[in-house]
């Protein structure tokens, strides 16, 4: 392994660059040589100043497959106060992304250099943590509190721009080398005799903000929804606080203290957990990383519904054509007016502009004529769910489609394998499960057939990230991940509500827990009468003879004002109570959050066991990234398999079997054994 960290000296300068693939990732290597780098640059006589930079880009920040356990010194915090107490200049050099520690090592510098198109952030929110290692006291001192609570507490990057005006950084480099304008302003200030600027001990952006006393109360207030639940936004303005009113090492003792509180929380195991699934379901142990793609330069989409046009829009977004079919011209039509609707709205937002409108609006083709996909790469397939027309829709298919097209049925539910018979090329066909609405919902399952070869599945996986969504793989059963997993949510829902728990307890349970909303408003939003349940629950079903579909039409389990304000519909009530009547039960069992949760969740967790099992899901991890990004679960629970396991599976195995249901085999095995989903 070549060295993480070089230094190289030229004219007096010490170039120090890290070079730690594939996003320089500050490591225990990688602080050990910034520590030796900092005591030659200091020790030596030749060296007279120096500049810190990365290979291809400078840092993304401390690598979080450290966290967890026992990290190794020397630690961040020694390494960046070694750096800074330097009396020799330090430029940090900047491109591509300075994120996270990787930040906080350019605030360590004493100058700061970027190129226009770098991004600097500090997301460790997200990650459930704060910016450990000085990063809370230095940053207010260079941009003011409220300017660093901003980027701190929503973890979002700002450019190079931004960060020039704030104050983060000194200069721009321009189109000119970075490293070359970094050695100029590096030789520059040695020759200047004048203090080092040290972002610690600045103090005039807080000696202002000690002065602005409501500034953390409108802070706090301004950001209250968003913190709700989560331990890192309250730390990380604590630490602010103390950098406004504490000396600088004073205000380090809070930041060691709460950073440690966050390490060691089950939020920020559970988010570091997340980051490394949502890059994980890409992954297929026997799809080696190698296998060929077939090129996607255009694409069918059998249906202009709702399904069909969100679908299209995915592809015209990122500049590859789509023809669009439809069996009657009404149907086109509305399908591809309701395509222009929602561009003109997002840019009446001002999130595209009028020009990105008509580029992806001619990228979408509409026809009546299947025969016009015979040119498609890919086809996908958005028609009603019923086996008799996917028959129709793919034998015609596989007459028009050309050799090595690929061809993918949206179904959440049917058998990818019967689809594929109806094909002489089984290999060729997959299924590709949108969510609704399709052109936001971030995550796409990947339904492997029993014959789908390697290349489309690549294909798909490759494909899935060029328009933004998070691929999952799921193998072909009734639901695949997502519906099946949250199948038993729902109907265990409703069951509670025939039970005698009313919708507003249910439904708070759930948000009290970090769902933004519950499983009833979330029926009602989905719409009552795209949902199926098995068994006796029948409410959607009575409610939808009685034309209540939910939000969309005449409310569903609540009535809806027009600011769409939520309570509970007599109509409902009626309902339930006829259920219950009709089913011989009382009504009178009220639950307990503390139970409403455990009564929903748990057959959730056994569920997910069991698709681990049966090998639908290839990792308890994919089945998380599915919650998370299909239903919402909270990200900071870790997702259901990731909670379970902080939870105690024992204790859930337990719960199961008192409710009356029969834990999973693979669930009960590692509750037995002390094991753990992510293994
Ligand atoms: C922090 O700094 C705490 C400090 O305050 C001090 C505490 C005391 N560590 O995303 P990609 C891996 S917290 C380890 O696909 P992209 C990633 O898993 C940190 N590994 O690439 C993947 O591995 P694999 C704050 C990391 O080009 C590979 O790199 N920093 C790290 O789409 C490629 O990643 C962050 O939160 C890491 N820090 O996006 C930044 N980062 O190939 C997190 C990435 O085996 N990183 N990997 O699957 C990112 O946001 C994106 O990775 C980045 C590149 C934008 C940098």
């Amino acid at each position: 392994m070549q060295d993480p960290v070089t230094l190289t000296v030229k004219n007096g300068i010490a170039t120090v660059l890290i070079d730690n693939p594939p996003v320089n990732a500050l490591g225990h290597q990688v602080r050990v040589g910034l520590r030796d780098a900092a005591a030659r640059i200091g020790d030596d006589t030749q060296i007279r100043a120096a500049v810190i930079m990365g290979r291809s880009r400078f840092s993304a920040g401390a690598d979080i497959r450290e966290f967890g356990s026992d990290i190794a010194g020397p630690s961040h915090s020694e390494v960046f106060n070694q750096i800074e107490g330097l009396m020799k200049p330090v430029v940090a050099a900047i491109d591509v992304t300075a994120l996270g520690g990787g930040a906080e090592l350019a605030m360590a510098c004493h100058y700061r250099i970027a190129t226009p198109t770098a991004r600097i952030g500090f997301p460790e929110v997200k990650l459930g943590i704060l910016p450990g290692a000085g990063g809370t006291q230095r940053l207010p001192r260079l941009i003011g509190a409220e300017a660093a609570l901003d980027m701190m507490l929503s973890g979002k990057p700002i450019t190079a721009a931004k960060a020039l005006e704030l104050g983060l950084v000194d200069k721009l480099s321009g189109d000119a080398d970075l490293l070359a304008q970094a050695l100029r302003l590096a030789t520059e200030m040695m020759n200047f005799d004048s203090p080092l600027p040290r972002s610690s001990t600045r103090d005039a952006r807080i000696k202002e903000d000690r002065a602005d006393k409501e500034l953390f109360a409108r802070i706090r207030s301004r950001n209250a929804r968003a913190m709700r639940h989560l331990l890192a936004p309250e730390a990380i303005i604590r630490c602010v606080e103390a950098a406004v009113t504490l000396p600088f090492e004073e205000g380090v003792r809070v930041e060691k203290a709460e950073s440690g509180r966050l390490m060691a929380s089950d939020q920020a195991k559970a988010l570091s957990h997340v980051f490394f699934a949502m890059r994980q379901t890409a992954k297929i142990p026997d799809v080696p990383a190698h296998t060929p793609v077939k090129p996607i330069n255009s694409v069918g989409v059998i249906g202009a519904g709702t399904m069909g046009g969100g679908i299209a829009m995915n592809f015209a977004n990122v500049g590859i054509p789509v023809t669009m079919v439809e069996v009657k011209a009404e149907a086109l039509d509305r399908g591809l007016s309701v395509i222009i609707r929602n561009y003109e709205n997002t840019a009446a937002k001002g999130k595209l502009t009028q020009e990105q409108v008509d580029r992806r609006l001619s990228a979408i083709t509409g026809t009546l004529a299947m025969d016009d996909l015979a040119h498609c790469d890919l086809i996908i397939e958005a028609v009603f769910e019923s086996m008799e027309i996917k028959e129709q829709v793919f034998s015609q298919l596989d007459r028009i489609a050309k050799p090595g097209a690929v061809l993918a049925s949206n179904t959440s539910f049917l058998d990818i394998d019967h689809i594929a018979g109806f094909t002489k090329r089984p290999d060729d066909v997959l299924g590709l499960h949108f969510f609704s609405p399709a052109n936001v919902m971030p995550l796409l399952e990947v339904v492997r057939g029993e014959q789908t070869s390697n290349t489309v599945l690549a294909t798909a996986m490759k494909l899935s990230r060029q328009i933004g969504k998070t691929p999952v793989l799921a193998r072909v059963c009734d639901g695949f991940i997502a519906n099946r997993l949250m199948l038993p949510y729902l109907v265990n829902a409703q069951e509670m509500l025939v039970e005698g728990t009313s919708m507003e307890e249910i439904d708070a349970a759930m948000t009290d827990y970090g769902f933004a909303m519950g499983p009833i408003s979330l029926l009602d939003l989905v719409g009552l009468d795209v949902v199926t349940f098995p068994g006796e629950i029948k409410l959607t079903e009575e409610l939808v003879k009685q034309e209540r579909r939910g939000q969309k039409l005449n409310g569903g389990f609540y009535d809806y004002d027009d600011r769409r304000r939520a309570t509970p519909s007599p109509a409902a009530l009626a309902v339930i109570d006829d259920v219950r009547q009709r089913r011989g039960i009382r009504g009178d069992r009220r639950r307990q959050p503390e139970e409403i949760v455990t009564g929903l969740l748990y057959p959730v967790i056994n569920e997910g066991a069991q698709t681990l099992d049966e090998g639908i899901a290839l990792r308890s991890g994919d089945i998380d990234v599915t919650a998370i990004l299909g239903y919402n679960w909270p990200d900071f629970t870790g997702g259901p398999m990731c909670w379970a396991d902080q939870h105690g599976l024992a204790r859930i195995v337990d719960g199961l079997k008192k409710m009356g249901h029969t834990p999973a085999p693979l669930l009960t095995r590692l509750a037995r054994e002390g094991g753990s989903f992510s293994g």
